[in-house]
């Protein structure tokens, strides 16, 4: 077993050789009354250190006391860590390829299908695997797959030198589900969800992802590669994944050391309010556009094609990521409601008369519903009731236009068929005057669109 507070020290002492001998340069010990950053919030350079290119580095919130790797925010307190120790073989929470040590606090990875899972500390795999929650109506409500331990609002750190191999892949770090192996089938393929973030070998870019259910390539919601411009081969880089709950949604952030100096950039981050969505079903009895909202009890460090790779200082961290508020809290009045069709006893305004009980309903696919706002407005977020919505699920498409002629897809997905109320379908803000709520399909098979109310909110 491993002994706490034991390997942290050893840790640490193990990445002080490693500064010396891979050219690191750690950041000194800094006091607490003289944070290590101007106030302008760009970290000021060593004395000793060549000019950066023209960056601006971020603040942080000190550095991780037990390997010294600058944290973008502060662990919360009583939050749990996982550091990556001087004996990884040692340590029951990580699994997965072996790290061979190099005595000099980094390690190297000889595996073209490097997995490397970290368990929260109250989770063991071979024992509880078979009863986590999966079904995501339910892991919405929970919150948690295994506990309320799980990984949730993390960051992921790590220094990775490439050094051969296939360079078309990517180092990849990720949270918020369980193992990402099985063959697709349920429950497997839905302990796979995640937010992924991808560093790209040949060119340094980066990517974020959603994996909404694992099945080869087909569960994920895609990003595009972006920041390039620099291959990451052959030198010690730091990247970082920084995952967590913001109203609405969850928030993904990426950061490079590029230097390896300690000088951590920004390089991109999406807001996962809405709309981003798988092009096939969710098995898992979710939305095409689900957010993963919930904890996972492993997070990972993952790569494939490189066939020798060193690592040093990966480390997990429970975050406490404050102050945020909901950018779409504001409720739009509609000035007017119209639709392409109705039957008499169920007229548009049925839908904004704050009454579950009454609804709108249209018959045939591709049957809307329009609001109008009286003027444009900056709408990110239209809410749902359907009728029988705990009864059946419907496939829809939101549009929004500024002039009810020229309409523009915000969001579409399918309702979760398990609650009559109002279910929010989040979209980037935009300045529109109308949103159009467009219907293709039910699994009540009746041919019928039936919307009980809906709503439109935005930002201020
Ligand atoms: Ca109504």
């Amino acid at each position: 077993m491993r002994r706490p507070g034991a390997t942290p020290l050893a840790t640490a002492l193990a990445v002080t050789g490693v500064m010396s001998v891979t050219g690191f340069i750690p950041d000194p010990p800094a006091p607490a009354s003289a944070p290590a950053q101007s106030q302008a919030g760009v970290r000021a350079p060593a004395t000793a250190r060549a000019p950066q290119a023209v960056q601006e580095a971020v603040p942080t919130a000190g550095t991780d006391p037990v390997d010294g790797v600058a944290m973008i925010y502060p662990t919360r307190a009583g939050g749990q860590v996982w550091h990556l120790p001087a004996d990884p073989s040692a340590d029951p929470r990580l699994d997965g390829t072996e790290l061979t040590p190099n005595g000099d606090g980094t390690f190297t990875v000889k595996d073209v299908k490097t997995r490397l899972g970290v368990s929260t500390t109250t989770y063991d795999e071979d024992e509880h695997e078979k009863s986590l929650l999966w079904r995501q109506p339910e892991l919405r409500d929970k919150g948690y797959m295994h506990d309320r331990n799980d990984w949730r609002n993390v960051e992921i750190s790590g220094y990775v030198r490439y050094v051969a191999g296939d360079d078309g892949d990517a180092f990849t770090w990720y949270a918020r589900g369980g193992r990402h192996t099985g063959t697709g089938q349920t429950p497997q393929a839905c302990w796979g969800t995640a937010y992924k973030g991808d560093l790209r070998y040949s060119d340094g870019a980066v990517k974020i992802e959603k994996e909404v259910y694992h099945r080869g390539g087909y569960g994920y919601a895609k990003g595009a590669y972006v920041g390039g411009g620099a291959s990451v081969k052959g030198r010690m880089v730091g990247f970082k994944v920084v995952i967590y709950d913001i109203p609405g949604g969850v928030r993904v952030e990426t950061y490079l050391d590029r230097s390896g100096d300690g000088t951590w950039v920004r390089v991109t981050s999406r807001d996962d309010t809405g709309g981003w969505s798988v092009d096939t079903a969710n098995p898992c009895g979710g939305t095409r556009d689900e957010r993963i909202i919930w904890g996972g009890p492993k997070a990972a460090f993952r790569w494939d094609g490189a066939t020798e790779v060193d690592v040093a200082r990966l480390s997990v961290r429970e975050i406490d990521p404050t102050g945020q508020t909901d950018p779409c809290a504001t409720r739009f009045t509609p000035a007017g409601v119209t639709a392409s069709t109705w039957e008499e006893i169920n007229p548009p305004s049925n839908a904004v008369d704050g009454d579950l009980a009454t609804r709108w309903s249209g018959s045939g696919y591709g049957a809307y519903l329009v609001l109008d706002l009286g003027a444009p407005r900056p709408v990110c977020r239209v809410d749902v009731a359907w009728h029988q919505g705990d009864r059946r699920w419907n496939d829809y498409t939101v549009y929004t236009s500024p002039d009810g002629v020229t309409y523009t897809k915000a969001a579409e997905g399918r309702s979760s068929g398990t609650t009559p109320n109002a279910e929010p379908y989040r979209f980037p803000q935009r300045q529109a005057r109308y949103v159009r709520i467009a219907w293709w399909n039910s699994s009540a098979g009746n041919g019928w669109a039936s919307i009980a109310e809906a709503a439109v909110f935005g930002g201020r």
